[in-house]
């Protein structure tokens, strides 16, 4: 690591010594950026990893509610507005028991880099609660949004910072949120994305992040002389992400073999139904093993790390953070696989994509390969803006044409700066540079 970007990190580690999914974040994106600090030193004279690395604004609060039983609760509620050189902040909200200021913070983080990539004009910024939506009634969510609104929506704006979904928000809870925003600030304005298309959202934004997975990598592919036709896939998660990664790498004659959820995973030889995922898991919200039940031929295995021991071509992590180590990397790699595609959050540890690397299985990092939702949130608000609202095959056109884009400055950055087929530095690089020359060009500010 390049002197100024080790200093950087090591008083970020000392000034949050529990962040630890932060510390990750921050290292590898520091550590890529090494031949371009080498190169404009005029970075350092303005502090600009200094400045980079520490939220413009963080917000923590409660988020008190009544359960249908007359219960009350408090959860805790985040938003951490990262950095708005290059647009408003812009990022998800995750409910979810593991959510943390660390958590936040290195979703923020990514997302920075990640939106600058998409080339469209949004700041990075990322929010959610501790909040476990699993197994509550659709009353309780509407209660804890609305009390999550009742804070978040005095420092939100479609202009200022406009968050969306991640894990544990979807379609369902966007709609109680947007509800209460609209009622408490007498305002219709695009201040989430992911909204429904009856209330102002755009089409493809659904299958928005699991599509561009699937073109970003298709696009890879393409400069190795593969395809996803005829290969098996391995999607870990059955959520947003993974069904549409899903539903993609079908169209494309790849056969997804195994989905999972944090409870375990399904294994199909056949090729998963994607019907059968979808009716249990986006309409009625069961858990996956219910799909054993319905395709006899497929096997259900408690634990959801054991997906990675399948032998695949192509890997699409759609689940969380870290959900690969070095120990999955070494059965993954072992079993045959040529390319490591992340829909998921750094879903690879950094010793996991090392050794990937290593072995010369491409990875094809999360900031570049899953930035297709939120570029799709982009259109959303800038067809809102304009009061026009784009067809299915406009919108999809324009995702694609986004994420081969994405692959083309990753591509290029990485070989520019001296390390050809490193996706992850290529993507750090290619999204800081953006954000950077919009940082000087204010001052200190
Ligand atoms: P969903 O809530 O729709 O689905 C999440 C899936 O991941 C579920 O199957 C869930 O299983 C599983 N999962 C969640 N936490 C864990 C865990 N700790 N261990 C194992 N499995 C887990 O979320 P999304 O599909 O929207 O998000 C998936 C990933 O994609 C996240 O990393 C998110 O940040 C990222 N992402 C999402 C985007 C979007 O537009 N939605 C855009 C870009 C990235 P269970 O139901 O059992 O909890
Ligand atoms: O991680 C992500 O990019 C998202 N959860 C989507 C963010 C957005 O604003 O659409």
């Amino acid at each position: 690591m390049n002197d100024y970007a080790k200093r950087v990190y090591d008083y970020l580690v000392e000034k949050n010594p529990k962040e630890v999914e932060f510390h990750q974040a921050a290292r590898e994106v520091l550590e890529s950026l090494s031949p371009v600090l080498d190169k404009y030193p005029q970075y350092e004279k303005a502090a600009l990893l200094e400045r980079l690395t520490e939220p413009e604004r963080a917000i923590l609060f409660s988020v008190p509610w009544t359960d249908s039983t007359g219960k009350v609760h408090v959860n805790k509620g985040y938003r951490v507005q990262f950095n708005s050189a290059i647009g408003p902040f812009k990022g998800g909200l995750r409910f979810h028991p593991s959510v943390n200021l660390s958590v936040v913070k290195f979703l923020g983080f990514e997302q920075i880099f990640k939106n600058s990539l998409t080339g469209l004009p949004i700041g990075g910024g990322k929010g959610g609660s501790d909040f476990d939506p699993k197994g509550k009634t659709d009353f309780d969510i509407m209660a804890f949004c609305q009390s999550f609104m009742r804070e978040l929506y005095r420092h939100i704006g479609k202009d200022t910072d406009v968050p969306a979904g991640d894990i544990g928000v979807g379609g369902r809870e966007i709609g109680y949120l947007f509800g209460y925003y609209k009622k408490i600030a007498n305002e219709h304005a695009c201040i989430l994305t992911g909204r429904g298309i009856s209330y102002g959202g755009s089409l493809v934004r659904t299958e928005a992040t699991g599509y561009g997975l699937v073109y970003f990598a298709e696009e890879y592919l393409k400069t190795a002389g593969l395809s996803f036709k005829g290969k098996r896939v391995v999607v870990s998660g059955s959520g947003n992400v993974a069904v549409y990664a899903h539903e993609k790498a079908t169209q494309l004659g790849a056969t997804v073999v195994a989905m999972s959820d944090s409870d375990g995973y399904v294994y199909d030889e056949k090729g998963i139904d994607l019907d059968i995922i979808k009716k249990i898991k986006e309409q009625k919200r069961e858990r996956i093993s219910e799909y054993v039940k319905l395709r006899k031929n497929a096997v259900y295995t408690a634990g959801c790390a054991g997906i990675w021991d399948i032998k695949c071509d192509y890997a699409l992590p759609c689940a969380t953070q870290n959900e690969i180590n070095a120990e999955q990397a070494k059965k993954l790699t072992a079993n045959g696989v040529k390319m490591v595609a992340e829909g998921a959050n750094m879903p690879c540890t950094i010793e996991a994509a090392e050794y990937f690397m290593s072995k010369g299985v491409a990875v094809l990092p999360a900031k570049a390969a899953n930035a297709g939702g939120v570029a799709v949130s982009a259109l959303e608000m800038a067809q809102s803006g304009q009061r026009i609202f784009w067809s299915f095959e406009e919108a999809d056109k324009k995702l694609k044409d986004i994420m081969i884009n994405i692959f083309r400055k990753a591509d290029a950055a990485a070989k520019e700066y001296g390390t050809p087929g490193n996706y992850i530095a290529g993507a750090n690089i290619a999204g800081f540079l953006k954000v950077a020359d919009a940082m000087m060009s204010f001052g200190i500010v």
